[in-house]
């Protein structure tokens, strides 16, 4: 930063074996930091690494970023470092948090955490909504997992005051496919426009904009083969009565089973193309 770079920061948990399966991890962090200094910034990966909260994990680390970890949400960021946990795999929400603390303002994932479809008997909704809201970040996702409950995901990031910006789009996305069927609030169609909008949101004391950008048609998944391995993966989440924090990587792991491994590769497509749209976005910032 102090050379002028524009940083983009990212999450580790999706590199992590909480995550992505080995290799296809590794080669996504690969894909990930060159499409960023493809575009002219420079990628700045946040982790907790032996007890410290880090922006910009250094390549010496990565074969441990690319292994086990536990999982460290906003909340957590506090007990990993008071603990000194060997590896905390940093979600949105905690990335977001480290980034806006480190004056970082873009952030690139591949699929932000909702509202759960259960939401009315687990009242599960990811701290990734809540961080959007009060952390002066744009975050460039796919929208959010399409496993979730995606109208009320819109709806709860109206009432945080988040502004949901389509890149060159007018659907939300649905993560693995372009198209959930619902509309975006605003469009837009260039980094340019999106900086505009920063600018002016932050002004007015505003925390996060979250840009949605679609999987690359060339890799995305056809809806009804899609929502059929959603609907096995949840059951297969409620028959084993797993809940909370480990239902994501379950459920993603079973995605991919029942996809025969193409979800993997779609999650890779749009994990790049994310951070190619977030360092567009940093050097127009
Ligand atoms: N998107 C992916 N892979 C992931 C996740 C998102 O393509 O592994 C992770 C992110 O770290 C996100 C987290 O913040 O899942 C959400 O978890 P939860 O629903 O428990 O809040
Ligand atoms: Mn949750």
């Amino acid at each position: 930063m102090a050379s002028g770079a524009s940083p983009v920061a990212m999450e580790s948990t999706i590199f992590s074996n909480l995550g992505l399966p080995s290799p296809a991890n590794t080669e996504a962090l690969a894909r990930c930091n060159a499409a960023i200094r493809a575009g002219g910034a420079e990628p700045a990966l946040t982790a907790v690494l032996n007890g410290a909260a880090v922006v910009g994990v250094e390549e010496a680390f990565y074969d441990q970023i690319c292994g086990p970890a536990r999982k460290v949400a906003e909340r957590d960021i506090a007990v990993a470092v008071a603990q000194g946990w060997s590896y905390g795999a940093t979600t949105v929400s905690a990335s977001v948090a480290l980034a806006a603390a480190a004056r970082l303002r873009v952030f690139a994932t591949g699929g932000l955490g909702g509202v759960h479809r259960d939401v009315g008997e687990s009242m599960d909704v990811s701290a990734d909504l809540k961080a959007l809201s009060v952390h002066q970040v744009i975050t460039v996702a796919s929208g959010a997992k399409v496993f979730l409950d995606l109208a009320r995901t819109l709806e709860f990031l109206e009432t945080s005051s988040v502004p949901v910006l389509g890149f060159q789009t007018d659907e939300f996305p649905a993560f693995y496919a372009r198209s959930s069927g619902l509309p975006v609030p605003h469009r837009v169609d260039s980094a340019e426009e999106i900086a505009a909008i920063a600018r002016a949101h932050w002004d007015l004391g505003g925390g996060g904009v979250l840009v949605v950008n679609p999987v690359p048609e060339d890799a995305a998944i056809e809806s009804d083969v899609l929502e059929e391995a959603v609907d096995s993966a949840l059951g297969a989440a409620s028959d084993q009565n797993v809940t909370g924090p480990a239902i994501t990587p379950l459920v993603l792991a079973e995605i991919s089973r029942l996809t025969d491994g193409a979800s993997i590769a779609t999650n890779l497509a749009l994990a790049e193309s994310n951070a190619s749209v977030a360092a567009s976005i940093a050097v127009a910032l």
